[in-house]
């Protein structure tokens, strides 16, 4: 158990935690000489593993850092002077961490014994409505050594509920260090998973890689430390060094490591803070042990009056790591109050529409803790999926325990995408109508392809998700693919009877003279029929397949572009090379027609031109079937 003192400056924690363990933790000479706490301070019991913070309002950053990896709080609060105002603010800070466990220690009892009563009442009064309202206050005295007793069992009985082992290991640093004849050391309590030795992990923010070649667990060495131990962590990596490493950095898994630079919240204003919280106010945002400015964004609203709590937009200073429901605290723009905190909702916000209705029905829905119940709201609001990678990362989840997840919820999975069975049945009711109006006025085209289909949506997937319930619907046999184009199962490409019957007069047409096919306007003429006409239904044939535009108005049958293909390549000289004239004599259509076709070729790939002559390209000969 990792108990944190917390309360005013020069109550007594210091005294106390060396009275409990026989740890003297102010070690730094500047501590010695103020008498007063400026770093935090670790001691070890069997039991218990203590981080002693300093009360001095300057170090309250300190202090965050310190109790944001505590399970259970020691609340300090020195008779002779009863409550003080870092009495009040540690116990703000301690509720908004969700440090639901404590014990309040009424120390300097040899000095002041009749003021337990009066201070005991005041506190209760305090603590009235926080998670330490029923906490057990144990007057002790360190230096008559009264009450360490009743204060350990009390200790022991606040024991919290074990954090959760599952999850990839994340470790908050607060301290890092080199040791002679070991290395870098770096401590933090271990918030999830577990690390062993030789674990290859990450540094965050950096993403320096990190082996661990050795590691402590409350002081002792062990082969593997769990979730909620205070760990040290001997480390080692090709580009670490002492420097690389500061208080509020985290080690832990390369899949979780994804430094961002913007979370949506749900925080909560204190009630006594003097003003309400206005638009875009810069603060200094705590998380873990570390420690940033951000800019506080209103999603719902223009001001947030004292005691009130909503969801905000935190845009960051620097990209820190942080994972959904891990708490913030956020203090004032000269860092000299607390004035509120609480949980992130999503670390991996997205940058458009965030203060849209669907986005806040979206944040209401990841404010359950449970990754179940996040994940089931989720998909029962607009537009009913989500990010798989982004939603398990943030919620550090392993792999196959998201298989499971994503089996429980239920929700279909489709490439990176999570969607509820009613999303999926939506997107697949209008991919099928969108076809179905296609295909009645387009008969004659095969159909669309996947982009197009996207933007016929209402809510788009992402294109990669999109992609995936394509494919998931082809599996169904709902929709059948062609190349590239969509369609529904029983669409076949047709012509009207009309373009039908012009087809069957232009056909021969063609085939006559089919190097040198008469243009739009012979054909026209030929057949007695209005240009446009023709043109219209041979421009259809050249989308079907049939026909191949070669210049403008002129066209050639897909098998004859393929035929002249390989008449190019037998007419290659001795080197390979094709002119124009050899082309024509071949095909004897005159010049100007050989040279467009030779012209479409290079477009088409089938030749490649380099000054008067070409090399053809045997591997695309196939481009016209
Ligand atoms: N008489 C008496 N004095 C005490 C007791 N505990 C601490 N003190 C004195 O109170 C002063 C402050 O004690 P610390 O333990 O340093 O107080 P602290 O709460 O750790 O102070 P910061 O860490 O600076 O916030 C010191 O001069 C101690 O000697 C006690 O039980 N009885
Ligand atoms: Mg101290």
């Amino acid at each position: 158990m990792i108990v944190g003192t917390a309360g005013h400056v020069d109550h007594g924690k210091t005294a106390l935690v060396k009275a409990l363990t026989g740890v003297d933790t102010d070690r730094l000479a500047e501590e010695k000489r103020r008498g007063i706490t400026i770093d935090l301070g670790y001691a070890y019991t069997p039991e218990f593993g203590f981080v002693d913070v300093p009360g001095h309002e300057r170090f309250i950053h300190t202090m965050l850092a310190g109790a944001s990896g505590i399970d259970t709080a020691l609340l300090v609060v020195a008779l002779p002077e009863g409550i003080r105002p870092q009495t009040r603010e540690h116990l703000q800070i301690l509720t908004l961490l969700g440090i639901g466990r404590g014990v309040v220690a009424l120390t300097k009892a040899d000095l002041a014994p009749d003021r337990v009563p009066e201070v005991s009442a005041d506190l209760r009064t305090l603590l009235a409505g926080t998670p330490f309202a029923d906490a057990p206050m144990v007057p002790v005295s360190a230096f008559a050594g009264t009450g360490l007793e009743e204060l350990r069992s009390a200790l022991s009985a606040a024991a919290p509920p074990d954090r959760e082992a599952s999850g990839h290991p994340r470790l908050a640093v607060d301290r890092a260090f080199t040791l002679a004849g070991a290395g870098l050391i770096v401590t933090g309590t271990l918030v999830s998973g577990s690390i062993a030795v030789e674990d290859w992990l990450v540094l965050s923010p950096s993403g320096l890689e990190v082996r661990v070649r050795g590691l402590h667990a409350h002081n002792k060495p062990v082969r593997q430390a769990m979730a909620g131990q205070r760990v040290a962590l001997n480390i080692a990596g090709p580009k670490l060094s002492k420097d690389a490493v500061t208080r509020g950095d985290w080690v832990l898994h390369p899949d979780i490591h994804a430094p961002t630079a913007a979370l949506d919240a749900r925080i909560t204003l204190l009630p006594d803070v003097a003003r309400a919280l206005r638009q875009d106010t810069m603060v200094h945002l705590h998380l873990g042990a570390s420690h940033t400015m951000a800019r506080v964004s209103l999603l719902d609203r223009d001001r947030l009056e004292p005691g009130e709590a909503t969801a905000v937009r935190l845009t960051l200073a620097r990209p820190i790591c942080a994972l959904a429901h891990d708490r913030v605290v956020l203090r004032d723009t000269g860092a000299t109050h607390t004035i509120g905190g609480g949980i992130v909702l999503d670390p991996f916000p997205p940058n458009r529409g965030r203060r849209t209705p669907v986005r806040l029905a979206q944040l209401r829905a990841l404010e359950s803790g449970a990754a179940l119940g996040a994940l089931r709201g989720l998909l029962a609001v607009a537009p009913g999926w989500a990010d798989r990678a982004a939603f398990m990362r943030a919620r550090n989840i392993s792999a196959a325990a998201g298989a499971d997840l994503v089996a429980s919820v239920p929700a279909i999975a489709a490439g990176g995408l999570m969607l509820s069975p009613a999303a999926f049945d939506a997107l697949r009711d209008t991919v099928l109508a969108t076809l179905g109006r296609y295909h009645r006025t387009s008969p004659e085209l095969p159909g669309l392809q996947a982009d197009r289909l996207r933007l016929a949506l209402p809510d788009r997937p992402p294109v990669a998700g999109f992609a995936a319930v394509l494919e998931a619907l082809r599996q169904q046999e709902a929709i059948a693919r062609d190349g590239p184009w969509f369609r529904l199962p029983d669409h076949r490409i047709g012509l009207s009877p009309r373009d039908e019957a012009l087809w069957v007069a232009i056909r021969p047409l063609l085939a006559a003279e089919r190097f040198r096919p008469p243009r739009v306007r012979d054909i026209a003429s030929a057949l007695s029929v209005p240009e446009n006409a023709v043109r219209a239904t041979m421009k259809r044939l050249t989308r079907m397949g049939q026909l191949v535009e070669v210049a403008a108005d002129h066209f050639f049958p897909r098998e004859t572009m393929a035929e002249m293909a390989a008449i190019a390549a037998r007419a290659v000289d001795a080197q390979g090379l094709l002119t124009a004239a050899a082309f024509r004599d071949r095909l004897d259509n005159g010049r100007k027609v050989a040279i467009q076709i030779l012209e479409f070729f290079d477009k088409a790939g089938v030749t490649v031109r380099s000054g008067d002559v070409r090399r053809v390209r045997t591997d695309r000969l196939g481009v016209f079937g």
